[in-house]
């Protein structure tokens, strides 16, 4: 039976006797959570340094998301696409001008708002390009996230992610990240290629930001060759980086966006493709969709959500506080042998361990920072994520700072 005073230990338990076992959690069992902090069942609080990969960016159970939620919970939560509701509409025309775009597609999941924007591009290369049908290829980089579908990681280079998992799916070229030769000699090399599908920062990569310039630059690189720059900005969108987007940075423009996570504030799954009207209008009724894409309740907590983020300036604190927290940890980093260096963009950030890249050591590093109180994931190579919510203050940024340094110091 499951109970309310399940302990840490019976609550791992269940989980491994009865769920499969795709995963592998740091040890902490969370029952709460309230803007940047979490607790776990035995009412231990920690500070979140994940924000579930970046979807608690409005941090947790904020209550004006919390509000939307639950009075259109009691109002309509689901009419499927086969009839209007009276949200829909009010969420595209809000969420279209909020991102400067002229239309949405609304998904759910980020996997599937790629999926949506792969399918979209092919579509346009074939219907307004005149690409040979079922010879549209997309670019994508090598070191990439997308997703977890059987077309999303038929273009992974994980082993994990792939492997027996296949046939894969054709129509995919992989070229080095962060590398424009590479991008101007795929695009050189065929004329079939319909789009380019780039993270404006490799997240699980290890938080690898390209260089200056990269992604105007590569922009420019497709506009030349009419081919469509996709931004997945599912883990970097919605003000993570310091911009709204991080293609704001660089002041480009999408063809086609992506996004997913924050976008409701991590309430509920919603996630979006946006576009102009020439790309986006190849879609016609039938050819694409989802039950639950653009149910009211979803639009309700993405409105909210949203609203949130322009309210209490997430963008400009995530900036401030980004700055704050790497100059703070490369200061550390000059006196500490076990911090290689420091990284990222606004609060997406990470360190990476001095160490080969397969030992534990930024494992063990994250089970004494929970010890510590906060929470933080390592990621491949020895390399631990810092993105905690971004309604932190200065304060507890810093307070969040001494918690790591104190800890590292003690390896
Ligand atoms: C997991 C990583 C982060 C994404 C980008 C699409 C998706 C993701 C750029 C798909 C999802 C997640 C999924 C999550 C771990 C996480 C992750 F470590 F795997 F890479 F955030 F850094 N595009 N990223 O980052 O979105 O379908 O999951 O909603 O547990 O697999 P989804």
């Amino acid at each position: 039976m499951v109970s309310e005073t399940l302990s840490s230990e019976q609550a791992i338990e269940l989980e491994n006797n009865y769920g499969a076992h795709n995963y592998h959690p740091l040890p902490v069992v969370l029952s709460k959570g309230e803007g940047v902090f979490v607790w776990d069942v035995e009412g231990k609080r920690y500070y979140d340094f994940l924000s579930a990969y970046s979807a608690v960016n409005q941090g947790h159970c904020h209550p004006k998301i919390i509000k939307a939620l639950t009075e259109q919970a009691s109002t309509l939560t689901l009419t499927s696409r086969a009839f209007y509701n009276d949200v829909l509409g009010a969420y595209e025309k809000f969420a279209t001008e909020f991102f400067g775009f002229d239309k949405i597609l609304p998904m759910n999941t980020g996997a599937e708002a790629v999926e949506t924007a792969i399918k979209l591009c092919r579509k346009y290369a074939y219907e307004k390009k005149g690409i040979p049908e079922n010879e549209a290829e997309i670019i994508v980089c090598k070191n990439n996230f997308h997703g977890r579908t059987t077309t999303i990681i038929s273009f992974s280079n994980d082993e994990d992610a792939r492997k027996n998992f296949g046939p894969f799916t054709k129509g995919f070229i992989k070229i080095e990240y962060d590398n424009l030769k590479a991008l101007e000699e795929a695009l050189n090399s065929s004329n079939n290629i319909a789009g380019f599908l780039v993270e404006p920062i490799q997240g699980e990569a290890g938080v690898y930001v390209p260089s200056e310039g990269y992604l105007s630059k590569a922009k420019a690189l497709c506009e030349k060759h009419n081919v469509l720059f996709i931004a997945d900005e599912v883990q970097t969108g919605v003000a993570r980086t310091g911009q709204l987007l991080a293609v704001d940075h660089e002041n480009v423009k999408p063809d086609i966006l992506i996004l997913g996570k924050a976008l409701s504030g991590g309430v509920y799954p919603v996630s979006a493709v946006f576009s102009n009207n020439e790309i986006m209008d190849v879609i016609k009724p039938g050819q694409h969709g989802s039950t639950f894409g653009g149910n009211p309740l979803a639009c309700k907590v993405a409105i909210a959500a949203l609203k949130v983020v322009k309210e209490e300036n997430l963008a400009e604190n995530s900036e401030k506080l980004g700055k704050l927290f790497r100059s703070e940890l490369q200061k550390f980093a000059t006196s500490n042998k076990l911090v290689k260096l420091v990284r990222g963009k606004g609060l997406l950030n990470a360190i990476v361990i001095n160490d080969s890249e397969d030992s534990s050591t930024a494992w063990d590093i994250c089970i004494k920072l929970r010890d510590n109180g906060l929470l933080a994931k390592p990621t491949h190579g020895n390399i631990i994520r810092f993105a905690p919510p971004l309604v932190m203050n200065e304060e507890q940024l810093l307070e969040c700072v001494s918690i790591i340094k104190k800890t590292i110091s003690e390896f």
